[in-house]
């Protein structure tokens, strides 16, 4: 009999991918302690591979020779002419590149603006090719890339925002019995919900 997992307090078939591997070895059951021999490291009670260390195997990993890719990633990726992101996936490939793959244009010579960079534009030529190069020079950028987080939260605009932490708490007591224009009690009274975290976002321009 396998060895069991104890999943809700039920003792249950191990279902993860051991491929015949012998234990301890690439594929197969982790060691007990969660040890694995040689280079390989214990994910999921299986010994995998891990050539960048970053935690993420091989087979999973979107780049394993980069410590710095991991599910999540995004990157920049580029068309003809257009840049755009995509993001690593949990099964280690990525996502389609958001950027824009029908770049026919109706008179050579001719010139566009166009987004690029972090909330940045540029113009753009139309070739004799009739296919819209990539923008000249990116202009006005913000200062980092929506969606990116690091100490900071990247708003739609490309700027830097502080996280701001939630207590879950309500810090004013709610009002009761109050009163209404002329003076005279509405019996509205106000209920405080604690929400979820807050992330306070400058104005769009
Ligand atoms: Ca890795
Ligand atoms: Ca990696």
């Amino acid at each position: 009999m396998g060895r069991l997992d104890c999943v809700n307090d039920i003792c249950t078939a191990q279902t993860n991918n051991v491929n015949n591997g012998n234990p301890g070895e690439l594929n197969g059951p982790c060691l007990e302690g969660d040890l694995c021999n040689g280079d390989l490291f214990c994910y999921e009670n299986v010994c995998q591979a891990d050539a960048d260390h970053d935690g993420i195997p091989s087979h999973l990993d979107c780049d394993d020779n980069d410590e710095n890719v991991v599910h999540e990633t995004v990157r920049v990726c580029t068309s003809a002419c257009d840049e755009g992101t995509q993001m690593c996936l949990a099964d280690g490939t990525w996502t389609a590149c958001t950027a824009e793959t029908t770049c026919e244009c109706t008179e050579p010579g001719g010139i566009r603006e166009h987004e690029c960079g972090n909330c940045g534009w540029g113009y753009q030529h139309c070739g004799s090719d009739y296919q819209w190069g990539m923008v000249d020079e990116c202009l006005d950028q913000g200062a980092c890339r929506p969606g990116e987080e690091s100490e900071q939260e990247c708003t739609d605009i490309c700027q830097w925002e502080d996280l701001v932490a939630c207590t879950g708490e309500c810090l004013v007591t709610a009002r009761q019995n109050t009163l209404d224009a002329s003076g005279i009690p509405d019996f509205k009274e106000e209920v405080c919900i604690p929400a979820g975290p807050l992330h306070l976002r400058p104005p769009r321009r």
